[in-house]
């Protein structure tokens, strides 16, 4: 309860921002997105990581106003980035189980995307394999109004959590995300069976696959021996304040 209260004043004051986290085609190397992932820096400087209040947030109900603002700002700092010249194809936006819960959900983000301009093609909505303890009934007619609104949908963490394989192939979904727990197995020199069955499975599914934490060069090669086309990790940026973003941007290609 203490948490939540400084994490709603934070809220208030603030002291939460977002940071941006380049997504590449492992091929060409060109950007085609951005992750953007909440932060809250303390008035002491101290950081709280997300792991830590993003749980309170979720089991208060204050997930729904911090995510709505999530949304508002990455697809604001998308249109800054639009005009700059600078923007990759996607947004990607992380959504939690606790906001799918909510029947206002969709009517509240496809608002705040008129109020933006952006276009929906732009954005894509992260969520976890948790959403199947919702049950296809209430997730499967939810993916697919949005959509037909146009955003895309991503599947994060891919691999950690229950979600059966039926289940999956029902959802209308356009990307995997191979959790970073599948990646550093290449990095340790650990065999890649499970980020390439899931390269497979994507293939197989018609979804474009992206792992994450890739940590060095040679697990970007690994990668793409596996069939996986797509990444982020440290190697290639970490994630990293809008103001930062411009100057990456045109470094990098
Ligand atoms: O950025 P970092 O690796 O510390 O993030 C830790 C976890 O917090 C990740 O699982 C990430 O998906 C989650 N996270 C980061 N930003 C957001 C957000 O804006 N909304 C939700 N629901 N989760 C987020
Ligand atoms: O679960 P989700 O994919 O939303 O989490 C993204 C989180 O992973 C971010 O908090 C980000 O800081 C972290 N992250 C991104 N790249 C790397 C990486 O290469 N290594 C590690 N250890 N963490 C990473
Ligand atoms: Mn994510
Ligand atoms: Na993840």
């Amino acid at each position: 309860a203490e948490l939540l209260e400084r994490l709603t004043a934070a809220f208030n004051d603030k002291q939460l921002f977002l940071v941006y986290q380049p997504q590449i085609d492992l091929e060409s190397g060109a950007v085609i997105g951005l992750e953007a992932l909440l932060r809250w820096r303390r008035e002491d400087g101290q950081m709280v990581p997300p792991d830590r209040f993003i749980p309170v947030a979720e089991q208060s109900g204050l997930i729904d106003s911090l995510g709505l603002w999530v949304f508002k700002t990455a697809c604001h700092d998308m249109q800054r980035l639009i005009a700059a010249g600078l923007a990759p194809k996607l947004m990607a936006v992380n959504v939690s189980v606790a906001q799918f819960k909510n029947p206002a959900f969709v009517g509240q983000i496809e608002q705040a995307l008129l109020d933006s301009g952006l276009a929906a093609n732009r954005v894509e909505l992260e969520i976890t394999e948790s959403v199947a303890a919702l049950g296809h009934g209430v997730v499967e007619p939810l993916l697919q109004r949005l959509r037909r609104l146009g955003f895309s949908v991503a599947i994060d963490d891919f691999g950690t959590g229950y979600s059966s394989l039926a289940y999956l192939e029902r959802l209308p979904l356009d990307r995997i995300k191979i959790d970073r727990e599948f990646v550093s197995q290449l990095q340790q020199g650990q065999e890649a069976r499970i980020a390439a069955l899931i390269a497979q499975l994507g293939a197989k599914l018609g979804l474009r696959v992206l792992a994450e934490g890739i940590e060095d060069a040679a697990v970007w090669r690994k990668l793409q021996a596996i069939g996986c086309h797509e990444g982020q990790g440290f190697h290639i940026a970490k994630p990293m304040p809008f103001d930062d973003l411009p100057a990456w941007l045109r470094e990098w290609n």
